[in-house]
C-alpha cells in the first residue's frame, strides 16, 4: 500500500513514525528526485496543521518579533527558489551497523539522499524584516511534532548559525518540485538549509528564534553528534560529542541494485551519486576493481544546480566469479573519503561516508 504518497517500492524503516528511502536504482534515475520517491526521515508522528490558522512566530534577538500567515509571507517577500539535495547524517548508517551493531536506529542505506526544488522565501529576508540584532549568534528553528523515544518525549528543533541563515540558499519553503509541499515533509513550511545536515531543514516550522547560543532543542544539543566510540549514548547529554553541521564528502553506487546481484561478467554500466558538504563541490570519482589498489575516473555529469549532488557513470569489466565495486570521491579541496567504515563508527551511527562497495556474483 502507498504510504504518504510514497512509490510501493520504498525501503520503509518504520511505518509509525513514517520512515522510509527509495531502493537504490530509484535514485539514479533522475536529478532532481521525484514527489513519491524522496525519502522521508520523521522523529515522531506528522502533525496536522491548518494551513489557514498557521503562523509563524519570528522572535528573540530581533527588533520587531513577527507574526506570520502563510499570505503574509507571499506578500511581503520575494519568491526564491533552490534546487538542493537533502542527506540524513544517518545516511549509510547500515553500513557501519555493520561493523558494530547500533541499536535503537534504522539501518539507512544510500537512499536518505534525494534533491528537490524548493520555492518558498529567502530566510535572510525574513530576519531581515523582523531586524536581527547584532548580538543574534544562531537562529533556532522549533516545530510541534513530539519524539517519545527521548525520556521525556522532546519536540523537534534545531539551528544553524546566522551567517548560514543569512546566506542566499537558505529557504523558508511551502512547495517542492512545483508542487505544495507535502503534509509529510513539512506543509505548510519548512526550513530548507542546502549543504547541512537534513536535520537543520526543521519541517513544520513554527518559530524562528534569535540566540546568541545554538538551540537547546534536544534534537541539536543532544542528537545528531558524534560521540566517541566508546561512549555509551544512553547517557549521553546536552553538548556531548561533536555537532554535526555541514555534511561530510559522500557518493555511492545505485546501479547495479542490490549487494550480491548476480550478473554476467563483461562490460557492466555502473551508476551513482556523490555530494560534497556546505561550500565544496565534487571534483573527482575513482572507480576500483581491485579494493582501491587501482582507479579509473568515472564520468562525473555536471552539477545540475549549486547546491546538489552529481550522478556519475562508468562502465566497468566485470571479471568471471565475485567482483567488487569500490568507488570514492574526491572534493575542491583535495579531500577525498575515508576508506573504511571501521574507523567512522561512532555510537548513534552517523556521517558514513567511507569508500562506497557492491559486491556482485558475475559470470
Ligand atoms: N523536522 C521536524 N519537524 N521533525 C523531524 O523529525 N527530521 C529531520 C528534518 N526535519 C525532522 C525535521 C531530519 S533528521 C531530516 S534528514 C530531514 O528533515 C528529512 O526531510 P524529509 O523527510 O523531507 O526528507
Ligand atoms: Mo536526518
Amino acid at each position: 500500500m502507498a504510504l504518504w504518497g510514497k512509490r510501493s517500492d520504498m525501503v520503509v524503516h518504520e511505518r509509525e513514525p513514517f520512515n522510509a528511502e527509495p531502493p537504490r536504482g530509484a535514485l539514479g534515475e533522475e536529478e532532481l528526485t521525484p514527489l513519491d520517491t524522496f525519502y522521508v526521515r520523521n522523529h515522531g508522528p506528522v502533525p496536522a496543521l491548518d494551513p489557514a490558522a498557521w503562523r509563524l512566530t519570528v522572535d528573540g534577538l530581533v527588533e520587531r518579533p513577527l507574526e506570520l500567515s502563510l499570505d503574509a509571507l507571499r506578500e511581503r517577500f520575494e519568491e526564491a527558489e533552490v534546487v538542493a539535495t537533502l542527506q540524513c547524517a544517518g545516511n549509510r548508517r547500515a553500513g557501519l551497523a555493520d561493523v558494530r551493531d547500533i541499536p535503537g536506529e534504522d539501518p539507512w542505506g544510500p537512499g536518505a539522499t534525494s534533491t528537490a526544488r524548493w520555492s518558498g522565501v529567502r530566510l535572510a529576508d525574513v530576519l531581515a524584516a523582523a531586524g536581527l540584532l547584532p548580538q543574534a549568534a544562531h537562529i533556532a528553528f522549533a516545530a510541534p511534532d513530539v519524539s517519545t523515544i527521548p525520556d521525556p518525549p522532546q519536540p523537534y528543533g534545531g539551528s544553524v548559525p546566522v551567517a548560514k541563515a543569512c546566506s542566499a540558499e537558505v529557504l523558508l519553503a511551502w512547495a517542492m518540485n512545483g508542487r505544495p509541499l507535502p503534509p509529510v515533509h513539512g506543509a505548510p513550511l519548512r526550513v530548507v538549509v542546502p549543504g547541512w545536515i537534513g536535520a537543520r531543514s526543521v519541517k513544520w516550522l513554527q518559530r524562528v528564534t534569535a540566540r546568541r547560543e545554538p538551540s537547546d532543542a534536544y534534537f541539536q544539543a543532544t542528537a545528531y553528534r558524534l560521540l566517541p566510540a566508546d561512549a555509551d549514548p544512553a547517557h549521553a547529554g546536552p553538548g556531548d560529542g561533536i555537532s554535526l553541521g555541514p555534511i561530510a564528502l559522500n557518493c555511492d553506487i545505485l546501479r547495479p541494485g542490490q549487494q550480491h546481484t548476480r550478473l554476467p561478467a563483461g562490460p557492466t554500466e555502473v551508476v551513482g551519486y556523490a555530494l560534497a558538504g556546505d561550500d565544496r563541490t565534487v571534483a573527482r570519482v575513482d572507480v576500483s576493481l581491485d579494493g582501491g589498489l587501482t582507479w579509473t575516473q568515472a564520468d562525473l555529469a555536471p552539477r545540475p544546480a549549486r547546491w546538489t549532488w552529481q550522478l556519475w557513470r562508468t562502465t566497468v569489466e566485470l571479471p568471471p566469479g565475485e567482483a567488487e565495486i569500490t568507488v570514492r570521491a574526491w572534493d575542491s579541496t583535495g579531500a577525498t573519503q575515508p576508506e573504511s567504515p571501521a574507523h567512522l563508527w561512532n555510537p548513534k551511527g552517523y556521517a558514513n561516508n567511507s569508500w562506497a562497495r557492491l559486491r556482485l556474483v558475475c559470470g
